[in-house]
This record gives C-alpha cells, sequence and structure tokens, in this order.
C-alpha cells in the first residue's frame, strides 16, 4: 500500500457515515416466522439506544432511519431529542404502503382516487415527522403491482402513480427530498410499478431536483450488474441513497457484503470514482437489513464494518494507474489495479482510523466487552416485532 493513497483514503474514511435502520433492532423472521430475542428493543426509543451503540463502538452510523407507522409515537420531537441525547440523529423517514387492506390493488397506484388520497395523505403525515425531527429524506417503497395479465391497465397504473408523486412532490420543503425506491419483484409478481431504475428514474425526472433514485441492492435480478446502475445514476446526479444489504436469492436482506463482497467493492468503487464518498455528495448509505438469527446490535456493528472496508478498499485503488492501463488497452493490468486493492487487508488500517478517533480498534470485540447485551438481556422483557416479518 502506498503512502499517497493511505493518507487520504484515512481522511475520506473519517469523513465516512452510514445510516442505521429501526427495524434493524426489532424482533424479525420470514414470511413463515418471527423470532423472538431476549433484550430486543420493545419501542423506538429502545431501537435508538440500540443504534446508538452500533455509533459509540464504530464512530460512523450518527443516523437512525424511522418507519412510519411502525415507529408511531406521541411526539416526534422528543423523539429527536432523546436520539440527541444518545449522539444520533433521526434520518430518512421511511412511509408504508403495504401493510392496509385498502391498498390490496395498489395505494399510489390504486383505480381509486379515494384511495389514492389516502395513500398521498400518509406522506403528509411522513413530513410532519420530517419537520419534527429534522429529517431531509423521505424515503418511498412502492409496493404496488399486479398478479396477472389483465388484472389492470400498466399505462394507467403509471399515469395515477405520476399525479400522486407530484402531489406528494409539492408537499416537500425546500430541503427536503423524495427518495425513490425501486424493486423487480414482491409483493407482486406479474408487473411491480416501480420495477426498475429506469422507471423510477423517469419519475424523479418528472418530478424535479428535489427527486432521487434509491438503489436497494437486494432488489435486482440475480446477474445484474448493479455498479454500472451506480454509475450511470451518479453521472445523471439522481443516486439519492442506497439501502444496503446482501442477498443470495431474493429480497433476503442479509448482512451487507456478507454474501458477495467483491460486489460491494465494485459498488463502492464506482462511488469512490466519482467522489461520491464525499459527504457533501448528498448520497446516504443507509442499511435496510433484518437479523432474524443473529443478534440485532453486533449484526449491525458488522454491516457498518462491512461497508467501511469496502469503501477502504475502494480508496486504495490507484486511479492514476487504472487510468493509464485503460488508456493504452492494457486490459490485465487495468484489471489487476483493481483487484490488488480488493486483496489489500485494511482491517489494520481502520483499526488504525478508529483508534486515532479513541474509539477500540476492533469495533465488534468492544461491543461484546462492553457488557451492554446482558444488560438489555436482562433488564428488557417483550421486545417488540419489527414490523416487517415477511
Ligand atoms: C421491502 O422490499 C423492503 O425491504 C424495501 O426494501 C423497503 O426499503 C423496506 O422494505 C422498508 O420498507
Ligand atoms: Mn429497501
Ligand atoms: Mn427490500
Amino acid at each position: 500500500m502506498t503512502t499517497d493513497l493511505r493518507t487520504p483514503a484515512l481522511s475520506a474514511l473519517a469523513g465516512q457515515t452510514i445510516e442505521l435502520p429501526s427495524w434493524a433492532f426489532g424482533n424479525s423472521g420470514t414470511r413463515f416466522k418471527v423470532f423472538g430475542q431476549a433484550g430486543v428493543a420493545r419501542d423506538p426509543y429502545e431501537k435508538l439506544e440500540d443504534a446508538a451503540q452500533v455509533h459509540k463502538h464504530t464512530g460512523a452510523a450518527p443516523r437512525v432511519s424511522l418507519h412510519i407507522p411502525w415507529d408511531l409515537v406521541d411526539d416526534y420531537a422528543k423523539l429527536a431529542a432523546h436520539a440527541r441525547d444518545l449522539g444520533v440523529q433521526i434520518g430518512a423517514i421511511n412511509s408504508n404502503l403495504f401493510q392496509d387492506d385498502e391498498y390490496k390493488l395498489g395505494s399510489l397506484t390504486h383505480a381509486d382516487a379515494a384511495v389514492r388520497r389516502r395513500a398521498v395523505e400518509h406522506h403528509a403525515q411522513c413530513i410532519e415527522v420530517m419537520r419534527a425531527t429534522g429529517s431531509t429524506d423521505l424515503k418511498i417503497w412502492l409496493p404496488d403491482g399486479t398478479n396477472y395479465p389483465g388484472q389492470d391497465d400498466l399505462r394507467e397504473r403509471q399515469d395515477r402513480l405520476a399525479d400522486s408523486l407530484r402531489q406528494i412532490y409539492a408537499m416537500l420543503d425546500a430541503d427536503m427530498r423524495i427518495l425513490l425506491e425501486y424493486k423487480f419483484f414482491e409483493p407482486y409478481f406479474y408487473a411491480m410499478d416501480i420495477p426498475d431504475w429506469g422507471t423510477s428514474l423517469v419519475h424523479c425526472l418528472e418530478l424535479g431536483e428535489q427527486a432521487t433514485v434509491v438503489l436497494d441492492t437486494g432488489h435486482h435480478a440475480p446477474g445484474t450488474n448493479i455498479e454500472f446502475i451506480v454509475m450511470q445514476l451518479l453521472r445523471l446526479g439522481r443516486l439519492g441513497a442506497f439501502d444496503f444489504n446482501s442477498r443470495n436469492y431474493a429480497d433476503d436482506d442479509l448482512i451487507v457484503g456478507s454474501a458477495d463482497p467483491f460486489q460491494l467493492f465494485r459498488i463502492m468503487n464506482e462511488i469512490v470514482a466519482q467522489g461520491a464518498h464525499r459527504p457533501e455528495s448528498g448520497v446516504n448509505f443507509m442499511l435496510d437489513q433484518c437479523h432474524n438469527l443473529e443478534k440485532k446490535i453486533p449484526g449491525q456493528i458488522r454491516s457498518v464494518m462491512n461497508v467501511q472496508e469496502a469503501t477502504a478498499k475502494a480508496l486504495l485503488v490507484d486511479r492514476e494507474a487504472l487510468a493509464a492501463a485503460q488508456r493504452s488497452g492494457e486490459v490485465l493490468d487495468a484489471h489487476s489495479v483493481l483487484m490488488d486493492a480488493f486483496s489489500t487487508d485494511v482491517r489494520p488500517l481502520l483499526g488504525e482510523l478508529r483508534e486515532s478517533q479513541g474509539l477500540d480498534a476492533d469495533p465488534y470485540a468492544a461491543f461484546a466487552r462492553s457488557g451492554y447485551q446482558q444488560r438489555i438481556e436482562r433488564e428488557r422483557v417483550g421486545g417488540q416485532q419489527a414490523g416487517w416479518g415477511a
């Protein structure tokens, strides 16, 4: 590792932040079974307390996304103050359009204007939560879609969606933005109404500058070149955020970087290549995961460390050597530059970074030693279901 790459890498890593999902701290499972864990958070206040532990030991996770109404409280200003007292802040607000019977045939795309109106109004409620908590990101994952050809008119559903999104967009304050997520299947299996990044982008472009795409790494068909999508969205200035997680088969929501650390590196390589790892780029690096088997807090710590490791490797790519090899058509040399960075053990570098920040070099071990897990298992009884059990 050359010294001239190490120093800027350390300073870039010091500025990197990763946002945690509140639902990672509640009980979760699959459509078959939600597993209860001892000591799990019982309400949004305790979810923030657990998330703050991840930040305390990694120094890199200062924000927590909320999901409305899973994280329903009486007083959001009080919840935000609680977060501040814990050294974290509220991040993106996720709306929920997938748990009401009336949304069975659609929410923002529903044929009935009254249903669409209620789905739009739910976002007014989310925007109120954003105002009370200081959040600026409204994240919309649209679960709408159809199961059978002919079930509904595909074109009309897009037109109704565009109209609903316009109404939501009009409610945003000047410093707020929409993060519009896509997913190619599930809960519907013929045609999702926002199945891909192209559809999400088209709606964002129609809406305006305050609408950007959120890329969930688990929402693509197997074999999709996700880093290409990352590059293209960055090129157009419309990559608003990631929902990081790892998948083997479907929307598995496993620990980011666990199934394919090389894919995570390739994604971060495109990010670093365009300078989008810098906070001012506006890309929000969020996790969207559940920990069904493993403990929640260490699971999130491991996830943050995995993102940091992939980022560190991407920062160690010798970009001058890469560009030179690319320009001269030296295929294998160019490939080797990337692989050299990917093969570097960056754990000592990240340990050095953490020690320079007054943290333990190994956040995972530091949390295990802290006794926090034993304390919550003793003190908390009757943990809360994450809400997302399927
Ligand atoms: C459902 O697929 C989902 O996993 C989406 O990725 C959302 O971001 C998340 O749930 C929370 O609503
Ligand atoms: Mn997601
Ligand atoms: Mn998902």
